[in-house]
């Protein structure tokens, strides 16, 4: 048979689609597998990654589905996001035009791949029913003290008056105009995700083995659950702060084995003890360029602070060390952060790596109070970071440090002075976003009632449409009759809230809307039955990039949503698989870089079969995959293969009966081959054999081989009618094609291993010397040469012991022959 990818594919996705062959059934008694890849960005169009992808959880898929499980395998679209507003400030067009058409696009490129998704149960997270329901999970949250408004800081131009993301500031510039941007005090929304990080962190405990380590260890670290000792220095003097004052600055430890160490304390510039004394520098002899100084680190983002090398400030005020009662310097320093734990810290040179540094730099005192058990020798680098025993340290002097700890922290507890504390690096998630496209956060500002959510009612409150996207400002705040509303409380003029919400927010639970089918979605943000039903998500594939934040806010999510009783899921995704990378010449596909292959491109010239074979052959999914031009050229040869001698089998609709007994060993070698290749087939669909289809191809591709030396049509017909089933995950279409022509079959249903076929079968094989026989031995049919001569040599040993060998010939299956001198 000719191979004509082009009308093979559309017309099977043609059939797929009307037949509604990958609509999940409406049976809740069938098992389930839900397959999940991530969804994507409706950037404009597909990538490789996209490809690859799908590639993998459309295979998974249509394996279960075969099976008999009744499978979700949902697409849709994280539709919120910067680039559309981008692209509507450079180009004019609306992000919701924008973003629509690239979906349709985007759509049409993924469905010629021949992926079997539940087509019924697509959404995007822009539609306006999606963002009703999000506004609805958001009041509740609300509502239950989980949202709330607190001043934060952002990053602001004060050319264009705008509140900029991250990515937009250049080298502390604006990305527009190039002006330096400025770190300013703003009310922002947070979820306080912080309640639930003891949760967060306890249950990754249950998905060992289950997600990748590498991906729970980023999460634990991410948790960052820390166990010391929070406790005070009084200072000095106390300083004014406002009408009150401040005498005392708290720091939190999780090394009080090294207190006497302690030879000067940090705060971070937020710290209120620094605001109080730039209020009244005077008063503190604090020089104009110290201030400046300060004043330039508190424009740094946190962020860029991280980057930049270790720099102090001194404060010129002393703090009284509470149990050496030595006078400590205090500082302000880039590299503490106001958000965690005090905000302050006691700094030990001597045996934290950071405080060396600093020290050094600012010619500081070190203190050495921990001595390695095992040697002296601990000034190497100047300081040590591990156990041993106490010195310089008074009473404590010569504990095993951790057992100083533990008495250092029951000393402060008793003394009321400090405690044993667990801080968590954690923070509450800033879900607000000062920008037009995403979800409007649901909020109404009331002179007269404070902050009133809108009526649930009246959601979504939905963007307006008729918005000027000019890069200053938020569009929405300048958009007066959208802004401008009434009190749902006591119906006086009040103003909208015009953030919007982090697209984080809309990828968080677009896993759960996916089970609810789309005849309830009007009414129902998602189905409790249809959810405990579909949940968990069986096998979720994405990249690692996501290994932090979505993994965490989606988990994070799903209980909050379980608290309110939309699931009983409390972790949504029971296995993940993270796929590697496409990369060509050795570096990630990136416009960049120029070295992009468009899939467009490839399914034009070899068809989405070959596409798919070639991305699932190249590697094993979480390996890196290597962009091979002549290797995609190989996956279409191996197709054209497949088709070219079809015509060989006998039309069958189940297996034939094989006479095993009359078949020669060519037969029964391809036999063997054949179902081997089943055989693997059901190893590599397990997430535990890490879905190596690169191995099951090569099992398929060998099987092929062994039925093409041979001529038995009952043989490769079987062969053929359990390869095309093997295959059908990986290149659907053409195995479609083939079954229905030759075995007139509709559909695919599980193959039966035949043990007899896999049976290891042996032949003798005759060992001559120079022309004589001479001996015999038994192996394994197409047993290796290099097998097959070391056992020949060791048969016929006292032959050629001593003589030089000067030729060895295998025949392979019958005979050995050694030529000797
Ligand atoms: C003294 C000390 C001595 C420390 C020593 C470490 C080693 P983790 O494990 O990450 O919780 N620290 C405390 N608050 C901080 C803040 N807001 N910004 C920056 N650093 C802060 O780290 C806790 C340690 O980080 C604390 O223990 C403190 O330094 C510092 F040999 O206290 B340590
Ligand atoms: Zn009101």
């Amino acid at each position: 048979m000719e191979y004509n990818p082009r009308e093979v594919e559309r017309k099977w996705q043609k059939f797929w689609e009307e037949s509604g062959a990958y609509e999940p059934r409406e049976d809740k008694a069938l098992p389930k597998k839900y397959i999940l890849s991530m969804f994507p960005y409706p950037s404009g169009n597909i990538h490789m990654g996209h490809v690859r992808n799908y590639c993998i959880s459309d295979a998974i898929a249509r394996k279960f589905r075969k099976e008999g499980y009744n499978v979700l395998h949902p697409i849709g679209w994280d539709a919120f996001g910067m680039p559309a507003e981008n692209a509507a400030i450079k180009h004019k067009t609306h992000p919701k035009a924008w973003t629509y058409s690239n979906i349709e696009n985007m759509k049409s490129q993924l469905y010629s791949l021949g992926f079997s998704f539940s087509k019924m149960r697509e959404l995007a997270t822009c539609d306006r029913v999606y963002s009703k329901w999000e506004q609805t999970f958001f009041i509740a949250m609300w509502e239950k003290g989980l949202i709330y408004r607190k001043k934060g800081f952002l990053n602001w131009c004060p050319n264009d008056k705008t509140v900029l993301a991250n990515e937009q500031v250049i080298e502390g510039k604006c990305w527009r105009c190039d002006t330096p941007v400025v770190q300013k005090e703003m009310y922002q929304y947070y979820i306080k995700i912080t309640d639930y990080a003891e949760e967060l962190l306890q249950d990754l405990d249950a998905l060992e083995g289950k997600w990748p380590n590498q991906v729970l260890t980023m999460q634990r670290n991410w948790i960052g659950k820390s166990e010391g000792l929070s406790f005070v220095f009084e200072l000095e003097k106390s300083i004014q702060n406002g009408d009150g004052v401040i005498s005392e600055l708290e720091v939190f430890t999780t090394r009080p084995d090294t207190i006497f160490g302690a030879s000067y304390c940090a705060v971070a510039p937020e710290h209120p003890l620094v605001k109080a004394i730039l209020e009244n520098a005077q008063n503190y002899g604090l020089a104009k360029e110290v201030m400046e100084q300060i004043q330039a680190m508190q424009n740094t983002s946190e962020r860029e602070r991280a980057q930049q090398e270790k720099i102090g400030i001194p404060l010129g005020i002393y703090a009284i060390h509470p149990l050496s009662q030595k006078r400590i310097p205090l500082w302000v320093a880039n590299f503490v952060l106001m958000g965690y734990g005090s905000g302050a810290v006691m700094s030990v040179p001597a045996h934290d790596e950071r405080d060396f540094e600093f020290a050094k730099k600012y010619d500081l005192p070190i203190i050495p109070v921990i001595q390695p058990k095992d040697s002296k020798d601990f000034t190497q680098n100047g300081f040590y970071t591990e156990g041993g025993v106490l010195i310089n340290s008074q009473e404590y002097d010569g504990l095993d440090n951790e057992e100083a700890k533990q008495k250092i922290i029951a000393y402060f507890e008793k003394s009321g002075k400090g405690r044993a504390v667990v801080n968590f690096k954690l923070r509450d998630w800033g879900i607000s976003r000062q920008r037009y496209w995403g979800t409007p956060i649901p909020l109404i500002h009331c002179e007269f009632c404070g902050i009133v959510p809108e009526s649930l009612e009246k959601l979504p409150v939905a963007l307006p449409e008729d918005v000027s996207i000019d890069g200053e400002g938020n569009p929405l705040d300048k958009h007066l009759s959208w802004k401008h509303c009434a009190c749902p409380k006591c119906g006086k003029n009040a103003l909208r809230e015009t953030d919007t919400l982090d697209t984080f927010v809309e990828s968080s639970w677009y896993f759960l809307r996916y089970t609810t089918p789309q005849n309830l979605r009007q009414n129902e943000a998602i189905s409790a039955e249809d959810a405990q039903y579909w949940m968990d998500v069986d096998e979720y594939i994405g990249g690692i990039e996501h290994a932090i934040l979505h993994l965490l806010y989606a988990r994070f999510f799903t209980k909050v949503l379980k608290s309110l009783g939309y699931t009983e899921s409390s972790e949504p995704f029971s296995h993940l698989l993270t796929q590697g990378m496409v990369t060509k010449d050795g570096a990630k596909m990136s416009k960049s870089k120029g070295n992009v292959v468009d899939p467009s491109e490839i399914i034009a010239q070899f068809g989405a079969d070959t596409a798919r074979l070639f991305i699932l052959f190249a590697a094993p999914p979480i390996r890196e995959l290597e962009w091979n031009d002549s290797a995609v050229e190989g996956s279409f040869r191996f197709i054209k293969r497949l088709c070219a001698k079809i015509e060989k089998v006998q039309k069958i609709t189940i297996l034939p009966k094989i006479a095993v007994e009359n078949l020669s060993q060519k037969e029964k070698y391809a036999r063997k081959k054949v179902y081997e290749a089943l055989k693997k087939s059901n190893e590599t669909f397990t997430h535990e054999s890490g879905y190596a289809f690169n191995t099951l191809i090569a099992a398929c591709m060998e099987a092929l081989n062994a039925l093409n030396e041979q001529d038995n049509a009952k043989v490769w017909s079987e062969g053929y009618f359990i390869l095309l089933n093997v295959l059908e995950p990986i290149i659907p279409h053409i195995c479609w094609e083939l079954s229905k022509k030759y075995f007139n079959l509709a559909n695919f249903a599980p193959i039966a291993l035949d043990a007899s076929a896999l049976k290891e079968d042996s032949i003798t094989m005759a060992i001559t010397i120079n022309g004589k026989r001479r001996g015999e031995i038994k192996v394994a049919i197409n047993a290796d040469d290099t097998e097959v001569l070391a056992l020949a040599k060791v048969a016929v040993e006292k032959w050629i012991n001593g003589v030089a060998i000067v030729k060895e010939i295998v025949v392979p299956n019958k005979l050995v022959n050694f030529v000797v001198q």
